[in-house]
């Protein structure tokens, strides 16, 4: 009982926490992604497929949330944007008031869009808001076509679901309509997206989604 006590109680201070940063985010009229998968699905490739494409016209910013190391931030600031690593020393997803204390630095409170890369997992980062606009879920093709179902949450919840490392598509066994007909039955209004950094599969339609997006906010 107690137990449940604490986690409601964790979770309410996150939900106010994140209704603050969202109010923010807002007025600042910041596009804000939550982005969600198992390590190595490709969370950081695709960000840095998408800073290339979208650096020149917008101006972007990244926080990185990982157990350990400042790998993900420095690959995406050898781009040349702002990325911030977020170590959670071991707690298995970011919470809503890491993101508040990082927006003291000037950088990270009015850019275009706002990518946050959560710490490699489809369960814990599920129940934490951090006042995104919309969670993305990742899966790998190489993870199995049975990954939606098992973790119904993260993929009911999340606005988009990238399928990525399409190159590799040939060499396993992959049904990518099994997986869309899963992803659709959880959330009939998912956006489904196919995509490699390799091939460049999908990838515009991922930038033409987040330009959607961005426009749709600012209105
Ligand atoms: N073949 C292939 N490999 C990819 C693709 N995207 C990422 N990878 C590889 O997958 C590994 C993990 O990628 P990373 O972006 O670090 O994953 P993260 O842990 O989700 O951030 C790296 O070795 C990448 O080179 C892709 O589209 N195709
Ligand atoms: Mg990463």
């Amino acid at each position: 009982m107690k137990e449940i006590d604490v986690r409601r109680r964790v979770l309410e201070e996150n939900e106010s926490a994140a209704s603050e940063l969202r109010r923010r985010f807002k007025e600042a009229g910041t596009l804000v992604l939550n982005l969600i998968s198992s390590p190595g699905s490709g969370k950081t490739s695709l960000l840095e497929s998408t800073v290339v494409a979208l650096r020149e016209r917008f101006v972007l910013a990244a926080l990185e949330g990982d157990i350990a190391t400042e790998r993900d931030a420095d690959r995406l600031r050898q781009l040349g944007i702002p990325a911030r690593q977020i170590l959670t020393g071991g707690a298995c997803h970011l919470d809503a008031r890491q993101v508040r204390r990082e927006l003291e630095d000037a950088a990270f409170q009015a850019p275009d869009i706002l990518f946050i890369e959560n710490v490699g997992n489809l369960v814990c980062p599920t129940s934490y808001d951090l006042g995104e606009d919309f969670k993305v879920v990742l899966l790998s093709v190489t993870e199995g076509e049975d990954k939606p179902f098992k973790y119904p949450s993260i993929f009911s919840r999340a606005a988009v679901t990238v399928i990525t490392k399409s190159d590799l598509l040939p060499y396993v066994d992959f049904d990518l309509e099994a997986v869309r007909a899963q992803v659709l039955a959880l959330n009939s209004r998912a956006d489904f997206l196919v995509t490699s950094v390799k091939s460049g599969e999908g990838v515009p339609d991922w930038l033409a989604l987040l330009q959607r997006r961005l426009g749709g906010k600012r209105i």
